[in-house]
């Protein structure tokens, strides 16, 4: 009996650290910076990319596709300043 409770332990402990290794890497569309938030910095990033001034690594264009068109371009920029004005 003790030794199926220590398995279940175990087992709910190594899900437990599963979920907290894999997590992290869930991050919203629009946190271009992972930081947690959608923000001004991360406008600035989609921007400068727009821009052709800083490119965003191909893993991440996912996260600046922010209207979710497939494409990183000024409607993204646009969507994401309207989000950040609480424009909807
Ligand atoms: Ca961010
Ligand atoms: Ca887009």
């Amino acid at each position: 009996m003790k030794k199926k409770a220590v398995m279940i332990f175990l087992a709910v402990l190594l899900l437990a650290v599963l979920v907290i290794v894999v997590i992290p890497e869930k991050y919203e569309i629009g946190d271009i910076s992972k930081d947690g938030e959608i923000t001004i910095l991360d406008l600035l990033i989609i921007q400068k990319h727009v821009l052709g001034l800083e490119e965003i690594p191909n893993k991440d264009l996912q996260l600046a596709d922010f209207n979710g068109d497939g494409y990183v371009n000024e409607k993204d920029v646009e969507a994401l300043q309207n989000y950040l004005l609480g424009i909807k």
